[in-house]
């Protein structure tokens, strides 16, 4: 506390002139001369006793609002020495309260944990009081002494009696001419910051104690520390705590003291204080960096070794491990830099990693010896983490839905020129030269064309995801320009028949299946709606000289050659590029002369349910499925 190599001179004119210095530039000292200045005061002086108890000599505080407006706070430490300052001649109680300390600034917090410096501040509360005294018991003996006018001590230390035990005193009055504002104390203010001092330093006992009106005491007491903190924020958090025991670990290496405390409630908030020498950092720092670092860390290793991340599973990230949090991280560093706006975040660099080792050896540990907490904990990261993931994956379908909605149509729609979705109609026409004949053909008013490649277009057994992936499958969503999925929708479809147009044999067929498949799954309300269609080319020519028949059955080319006559010549259509566009116009496409056979799903309730046989691997169950299921009617 006294700086016994203290140089004459410069610090002499100091010691005359320091206190008066304070008086003319409060703000330096404790910030402000507003009601948190005030306040400011009383934890000036009650940090001084908290320092006694941390450093192991003192375990109860009081702090009394008395009548006259005065504040006394007392403690049951050793007591403030006494003793004749070597140079100076005084007490050195009173060189402490009447001499402004290099450290008597408002950061004065460098020496708060330094040891053998307490009784900063004494001085600045001083200069700043109508009057102060302080009362020491110590080795039996009672001293007092009393200081007005901002320092001067208006008589030398008196023994006033005897006394049992050792501690001190300190009883001021604010100056009113200073705090221009109230110099009232807040019970409500000093209650909060004086419980929050309890929780941080484990098993000291504040007392605040109000003689105003009808008396007023309360009592705090924190015998689990942080822990009880934790327990103490998340009492009044709109959720359920997730596991009974709170995770606590404290730790120290080279000199920096970690303690923490973690429990997770059912909430979406997270409540985070972090502490620096008993100071609230709330701008955060480096302590909190290393914390939130290892957090993550020891979470994600606890969980993949225990297997409740499986191998598939994505790490949990910062974020999955704030929902629900409640912590408090209080370190001890002895000379902290203080950095921000308001001088509340911790900047000291080599803090940062021995947080995070002591941090995450300490979780781990509590973590090990209590499994049963340990999944609760990590079961309820696991649920922050996989609605991320959910949303994530909806992000990204969303956007790939409007990419594949947007994207233009790649040049292979032959679009219709009118604009009247309740005449016109798409053809999905198997094959670039079948469709480029139907291109050739249609009626470009009311008739598009899109070709299509049958490779590839198995997407029945895939994700959406993949579905969207596939060229062709975006390209009938693009064209139908209702969306896919969840989000289609019939209001928007641009058609009002969709065509399916493929070779009569094996491989056309197939190529059926599965674009009805991918209706099915994905644009259901089309099928439901009859909205989807199978065009009808012919299986065979009949020709003699320039009549030309079609027939669209083996038993239709029977009749035929009955009725036209043996001397036609018959062609049998391997597949629909072999019509030119004429013809296809003619017996495919054209309403007055096509047939056209309406799909529509017969049994929804059970196609329903068998949506998974859809869904399958195998390609053969799903076929017979829909073919048996899907009921071809003929076009009114
Ligand atoms: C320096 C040395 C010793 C005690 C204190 C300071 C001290 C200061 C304050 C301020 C408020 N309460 C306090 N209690 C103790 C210990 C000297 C010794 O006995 O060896």
């Amino acid at each position: 506390m006294v700086n016994t190599s203290m140089d004459y001179g410069a610090e002499q004119i100091q010691v005359l002139e320091g206190l008066e210095a304070v008086r003319r530039r409060p703000g330096m000292y404790i910030g402000s001369v507003t009601s948190r200045g005030l306040h400011h005061l009383v934890f000036e002086i009650v940090d001084n006793s908290i320092d006694e108890a941390m450093a192991g000599f003192c375990d109860k505080i009081s702090v009394t609002l008395h009548k006259d407006g005065s504040v006394s706070v007392t403690d049951n430490g050793r007591g403030i020495p006494v003793e004749k300052h070597p140079k100076l001649g005084k007490p050195a109680v009173e060189v402490a309260c009447t001499v402004l300390h290099a450290g008597g600034k408002f950061d004065k917090q460098a020496y708060a944990v330094s040891g053998g410096l307490h009784g900063v501040g004494l001085s600045v509360v001083n200069a700043l009081s109508e009057w102060m005294e302080v009362e020491i018991t110590r080795g039996g003996t009672i001293y007092h002494q009393r200081y007005e006018f901002g320092d001067r001590a208006i008589s030398p230390l008196k023994v006033i009696g005897k006394g049992k035990g050792s501690g001190t005193t300190i009883r001021f009055k604010p100056d009113k001419t200073i705090f221009q504002e109230s110099i009232q104390f807040s019970f409500n203010t000093l209650e909060e910051r004086l419980e929050e001092l309890a929780f941080l330093c484990n098993g000291l006992t504040i007392i605040l104690h109000d003689e105003h009106g009808d008396t007023k005491e309360k009592t705090f007491y924190a015998k689990n520390g942080l822990a009880g903190f934790v327990q103490h924020l998340n009492a009044n958090v709109d959720g359920d705590v997730e596991h009974k025991k709170v995770v606590y670990f404290i730790g120290d290496k080279d000199g920096i003291v970690v303690e923490g405390a973690i429990q997770y409630n059912s909430s979406e908030d997270e409540i985070f204080c972090s502490y620096v020498n008993n100071i609230n950092t709330v701008e955060g720092g480096t302590h909190e960096k290393g914390f939130r670092t290892a957090l993550t860390a020891v979470l994600n290793s606890y969980a993949r070794k225990n297997s409740l991340l499986k191998d598939k599973d994505e790490n949990f990230i910062g974020e999955d491990t704030r929902d629900g949090l409640t912590a408090v991280l209080s370190v001890k560093v002895k000379e902290p830099i203080f950095e921000g706006q308001t001088k509340t975040k911790l900047g000291n660099t080599e803090v940062e990693g021995i947080v995070r080792s002591l941090s995450q050896e300490g979780i781990n540990t509590f973590l090990e010896q209590n499994p049963s907490q340990a999944k609760e904990v990590i079961a309820r990261v696991q649920k922050t983490s996989q609605m991320r993931l959910a949303l994530k994956r909806a992000k990204e379908l969303k956007s790939k839905q409007k990419e594949a909605e947007a994207e233009g149509l790649t040049g292979k729609l032959a679009a219709c020129s009118g604009r009247d979705p309740e005449v016109n109609e798409i053809f999905l026409v198997e094959g670039d030269s079948a469709g480029g004949s139907a291109k050739m053909g249609r009626n470009r008013k009311f008739q598009a064309i899109l070709p299509l490649r049958g490779k590839g277009l198995n997407v029945a057994k895939q994700s959406l995801e993949k579905v969207l992936a596939n060229e062709e499958i975006r390209s009938i969503i693009t064209a139908i320009g209702a969306g896919v999925g969840k989000n289609f929708d019939l209001d928007r479809v641009k058609y009002a028949r969709v065509v399916i147009m493929s070779d009569a044999d094996d491989d056309g067929a197939h190529i059926r299946s599965l674009l009805l498949t991918f209706f099915y799954t994905y644009m259901r309300p089309l099928l439901i709606n009859g909205r989807i269609f199978i065009a009808q080319p012919p299986l065979f020519k009949v020709q003699k000289g320039k009549e030309i028949h079609y027939a669209y059955s083996d038993e239709e080319l029977d009749r035929l050659l009955k009725e036209v006559g043996r001397k036609s010549q018959v062609q049998r259509y391997k597949g629909l590029g072999e019509m030119n566009p004429s013809q296809l116009w003619e017996t495919t496409m054209n309403p007055a002369s096509r047939t056209l056979l309406q799909v529509e799903l017969n049994d929804m309730a059970e196609a329903a349910l068998k949506v998974n046989i859809l869904m399958g691997k195998k390609v053969e169950p799903r076929k017979d499925y829909i073919m048996e299921h899907t009921v071809f009617g003929e076009e009114d």
